[in-house]
């Protein structure tokens, strides 16, 4: 039996779980643990420059490569500021393992220096959390923690671990079975509901399809087109549905909700069954419940039995993995066309053109989106904050390919864009990567350029400087009268200061100057930022304000409006 310490069963667990890479800061709590990581150079440490990029860079890892994202931090602040990125994950179903040192045993209770009690703080935005008292547990516990983060609803996990614990040596055996009673996550729907929800397709008139990112999660693409041809059926997607279809397909109808396009959501308002699948009926989709899908039956397909019914009267609820729900699902549906169904939200999309942008000499966001999509083809991944750029990257870029888009839903946090796109590049280096950042989302996180530069990252950065917090001043502009209270944002030389980090960067002002900058990007290996100096009062249509229904869809009010593009069938 081998002697190991409680850091090396770590490190050799994490490698046998198929980690390849940790992003995180070191601490006095963790330096055992950082002291053994040179002995297992499997695992490829990027060091960040605050916890939160860890989190997010995880999460963003994650996210673009489909396996769980790790980050380290140390106990105290650093565990406290992995908080951000962990809720973030939580609410994105994003799965990941955080490892958090913790005090030495003797310490603990005592407000020792730099203790804090992470476990009790993340309880409510973690999936499952643990402290873990013996290197004996050590292994059993890790394995717990990546099959919980990955299984059913994936979700983080955090391991708190005493720093006496990382250097407790113990005679190692493997751990045996994994046992844990009472998390069992269902993977089949019932037959008998799945047979229910087949015979409320067949006899509906004006179905549609909303999806998630649970389609994503669960790699159900294949299995919603076959659905969706065989019977014909229109499909929208949430916010992080994007890339669970492709948009160019003839049943893609675009995003519905708060910032969804006009015919979806009149679609939605018209139908006669909704099929949700793998979504939870965010009020950012919905928009006010009482007013949505007035007169639908709904059929909600989700592998969390706490989503059913939390938001939304479920007629037929299917509670399971979305691609086994759907393989039974398409068997037992009739073929259909539902012609005049789908002529009718056509006519809808012709009547409120498309995804909109003014015809303009100015430098316009919506514009820029749609150059880096015809520059990249749309094979780029693309990696968002939050804000008014959110919602352009959403609607002005086409997603055609799987899970191409990246972005922070649930929580919405602001910063994320920088270090998830971090994430995202080490996840698929052979990508194409871009991050769209709001300048004050940026300058939330801007520190992760130093990592970006240490590791070479390729990632490509368009920064949609509008000089505000833009989509909180659109909300001032529309229900505040205007009154721009700590809206305008100060901003520095984003040039120089990428020049600082040692990164090529350039400015633009001008509509012209934009293909070349793209371009210039595009060809310039490594990273590269562009400081898109656009118009700093644009607004973000279509929108639903809030507390009004998904019918209530405002589009752009000016008349000068054009369709983005002709590719796009948004
Ligand atoms: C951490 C955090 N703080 C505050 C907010 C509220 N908020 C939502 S969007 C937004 C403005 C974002 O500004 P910017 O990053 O410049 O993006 P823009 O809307 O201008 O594109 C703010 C302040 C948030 N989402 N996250
Ligand atoms: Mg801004």
């Amino acid at each position: 039996m081998a002697k190991l310490r409680g850091a090396q069963i770590l490190c050799q667990t994490l490698i046998e779980e198929g980690v390849d890479v940790i992003f995180g800061f070191p601490g006095g709590a963790v330096l055992p643990l950082y002291d053994t990581l040179p002995e297992y150079p499997q695992l490829r440490h990027i060091l960040v420059r605050h916890e939160q990029g860890a989190a997010h860079a995880a999460d963003g890892y994650a996210r673009a490569s489909g396996k769980v994202g790790v980050c380290f931090a140390t106990s105290g602040p650093g565990a406290t500021n992995l908080v951000t990125g962990i809720a973030n994950a939580h609410l994105d179903s994003v799965p990941m393992v955080a490892v958090t040192g913790q005090v030495a045993r003797p310490f603990i209770g005592k407000d020792a220096f730099q203790e804090i009690d992470i476990t009790g703080i993340t309880i409510p935005i973690t999936k499952h959390n643990y402290m873990i008292l013996k290197a004996d547990d050590m292994a059993r516990v890790v394995k717990e923690a990546f099959y919980i983060a990955r299984t059913g609803r994936p979700g983080p996990v955090l391991l708190d671990i005493p720093k006496d614990v990382f250097d407790e040596e113990i005679n190692y055996k493997e751990p045996e079975q994994l046992d844990l009673p009472g998390y069992e996550p269902t993977f089949e729907g019932h037959p008998i509901q799945i047979k229910k929800a087949a015979k409320l397709i067949n006899e509906s008139k004006q179905p549609i399809v909303i999806a998630g990112r649970g389609v994503i999660i669960s790699n159900a693409y294949e299995e919603l087109k076959h659905l969706a041809e065989k019977a014909q059926l229109p499909i929208v997607h949430t916010l992080l549905g994007i890339g669970c279809f492709p948009q160019t397909h003839i049943l893609s109808f675009g995003m519905l909700g708060m910032h969804g396009v006009a015919h979806a959501n009149l679609a939605i308002d018209a139908s006669d069954l909704i099929i949700a699948i793998g979504m939870r009926f965010d009020d950012r989709a919905t928009a006010n419940v009482s007013g949505f899908a007035p007169n639908a039956q709904i059929i909600h397909i989700d592998i969390d039995p706490a989503e059913i019914g939390k938001n939304m009267k479920t007629t037929v609820p299917i509670v399971g993995d979305a691609k086994n729900i759907l393989q039974s699902l398409i068997e037992r549906i009739e073929p259909s066309n539902h012609t005049d169904w789908i002529h009718r939200i056509e006519e809808w999309r012709q009547q409120h053109p498309l995804v909109t942008i003014r015809k303009s000499e100015e430098l316009l966001p919506q514009y820029i989106l749609r150059q880096i999509y015809e520059i990249t083809r749309g094979e780029a991944t693309i990696v968002t904050g939050v804000g008014q750029h959110q919602m352009w990257s959403a609607l002005h870029y086409c997603y055609d390919k799987p899970n191409s888009f990246i972005s922070s839903g649930g929580l919405g946090t602001m910063g994320f864009e920088l270090p998830a796109a971090i994430g995202a590049k080490v996840g698929i280096p052979n990508d194409i990567v871009w991050a769209i950042a709001g300048d004050g989302g940026f300058q939330m996180t801007i520190q992760e350029l130093a990592t970006i530069a240490q590791e070479n990252l390729g990632v490509k950065i368009a920064i949609m400087n509008n000089g505000y917090l833009g989509m909180v001043r659109q909300w001032q502009e529309m229900f505040y009268e205007k009154r721009y209270t700590a809206t305008p944002l100060a901003g520095p030389d984003f040039v120089k200061i990428a020049e600082a980090y040692g990164l090529n960067a350039i400015r633009v002002n001008n509509k012209i100057e934009v293909i070349p900058a793209i371009q210039k990007a595009m060809d310039t290996p490594g990273p590269f930022i562009i400081d898109f100096c656009i118009e700093p009062e644009e607004n973000v249509y279509p929108m639903v304000a809030p507390g009004a229904c998904l019918a209530e869809v405002m589009i752009d009010p000016r008349d000068d409006v054009v369709a983005s593009g002709d590719l796009s069938r948004i």
